[in-house]
């Protein structure tokens, strides 16, 4: 098949490009590099030395003989360059992975709320707008978030995607519908990825587009099996206070000997998957498109769920690191339970990665290789949900 990758460079983007690639796929990145200048813009460094997208691609070509074309583009602002590209490649997939992902990033004031919401649905609507024009049969992948649902699962295990309800019509007799289950944003991110899905209803239902979404958990780990093969192609480690997503910022907090800063009580309960099978759920849904006339496939792409401060206690035991309990930045449920359903994934055959000491031994292993770049005073997090400090 032949894949454009949208956003190609970034965390999740660079693992699943070179596992496409090995697998046999041609896969075009498409990216504006908007990531590696935020990187700048907060003066922080990925924890481990990523190269340029040009060396990362010779040396995949060097170790294996496959090409990956790179198009550096803002698909946001650019559409007429995406669209010539989508024309002239005439690609069977797009994967979608080309916005600003952190939520703390997207509620440190008003340019990056207002930065974030633009280049989000933007990006998106783009790409939708560009299938339609292009008129190909083309299936659309798009990286969402378990966060469009909130994360209070009210004794429900949250489907995917949607849910039967039955109302009371005008003449009181009950009727049943299947709708989008009702979205509960956290951050002005999570919103964005809410407003995605709407699109994705919309332009399936007046332009028979092919589209699954992945409402994904907080991924962790940072190697794949493709980005171990050499040190140019390693993958980014984000532990500063607004990319550094929870269990890599322990991982990393501990190799520092840093106490591992667990917000509030800690009894946030989130989901999770690892970047191996991050990378393998995006393989499945690519050869799983849905029929004409489907409408929008949504899959919740997370393996387990775990309570922030049990993972504290983990990493805790395994390292001797300290915890620390620190005011709550975020304007969030300082307790919730989580249940959630993954079956879609499981019946295509995902064999889950679950959190064991091994995998997370390899990881502290990659931040204890890398801890001399890292800046400590990076690791707190200030970016505050509301302009009164929670304590
Ligand atoms: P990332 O920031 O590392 O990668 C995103 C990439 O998209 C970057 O390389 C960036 O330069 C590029 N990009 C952003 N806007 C663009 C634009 N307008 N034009 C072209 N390129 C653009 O993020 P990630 O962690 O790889 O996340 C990828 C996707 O997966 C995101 O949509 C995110 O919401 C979703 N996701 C990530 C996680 C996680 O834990 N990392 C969890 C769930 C869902
Ligand atoms: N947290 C801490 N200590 C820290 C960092 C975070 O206690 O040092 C807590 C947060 O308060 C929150 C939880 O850990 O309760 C998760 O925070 P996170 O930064 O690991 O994850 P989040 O902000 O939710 O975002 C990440 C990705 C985002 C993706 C989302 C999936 O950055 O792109 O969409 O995970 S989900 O959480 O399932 O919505």
């Amino acid at each position: 098949m032949k894949i454009i990758i949208a956003g190609g460079d970034g965390f999740c983007g660079w693992p699943t490009s070179l596992h496409l690639s090995k697998n046999g796929h041609e896969i075009i990145i498409v990216d504006n590099l908007s990531r590696r200048k935020i990187d700048l813009e907060l003066e922080v460094n990925s924890l481990t030395p990523i190269s340029s997208i040009n060396k990362r691609i010779s040396k995949w070509f060097q170790l294996t003989g496959k090409k990956i074309k790179f198009f550096n583009i803002d698909i946001a602002k650019n559409y007429q360059r995406l669209l010539n590209l989508i024309n002239q490649e005439k690609p069977d997939t797009i994967v979608h992975f080309a916005e600003q992902r952190a939520a703390p990033y997207s509620m440190k004031n008003s340019k990056t709320k207002i930065y974030t919401v633009n280049n989000n649905i933007n990006s998106t609507n783009n790409i939708l707008c560009a299938i339609v024009e292009s008129q190909l049969d083309i299936h659309l992948v798009h990286l969402g978030t378990m966060g469009v649902y909130g994360y209070s699962s009210a004794d429900l295990s949250i489907p995917e995607g949607y849910i039967d309800i039955e109302i009371k019509n005008d003449n009181n007799e009950n009727i049943k519908k299947n709708i989008l289950y009702p979205s509960d944003p956290g951050s002005i991110y999570h919103l964005t990825k809410t407003q995605d899905a709407l699109l994705f209803a919309y332009y399936n239902k007046n332009d028979k587009l092919k589209i699954t979404d992945l409402h994904q958990g907080i991924v962790w780990g940072t190697s794949t099996d493709e980005t171990n093969l050499d040190e140019v192609l390693i993958n980014r480690f984000d532990y500063d206070g607004d990319y550094g997503t929870v269990l890599n910022r322990f991982l990393m907090q501990s190799a520092l000997n840093y106490p591992l800063t667990v917000h509030g009580t800690g009894g946030q309960t989130r989901a999770f998957i690892n970047i191996k099978d991050s990378v393998r759920c995006l393989d499945l849904a690519i050869k799983n498109p849905p029929k004409k006339n489907d409408k929008v496939k949504i899959f919740n792409q997370m393996t387990e769920t775990h309570k922030v401060l049990d993972l504290a206690k983990i990493v805790s035991e395994l390292t001797g690191s300290k915890i620390q309990h620190m005011p709550n930045p975020r304007n969030e449920d300082q307790e919730n339970e989580l249940r959630v359903k993954n079956k879609n994934f499981i019946e295509l055959g995902l064999n889950p990665t679950t959190l064991k000491k091994g995998l997370l031994n390899e990881i502290s292993e990659i931040a204890k290789k890398y801890i001399k770049r890292c800046d400590p005073e990076k690791i707190p997090c200030n970016s505050y949900w509301t302009s009164k400090k929670n304590v």
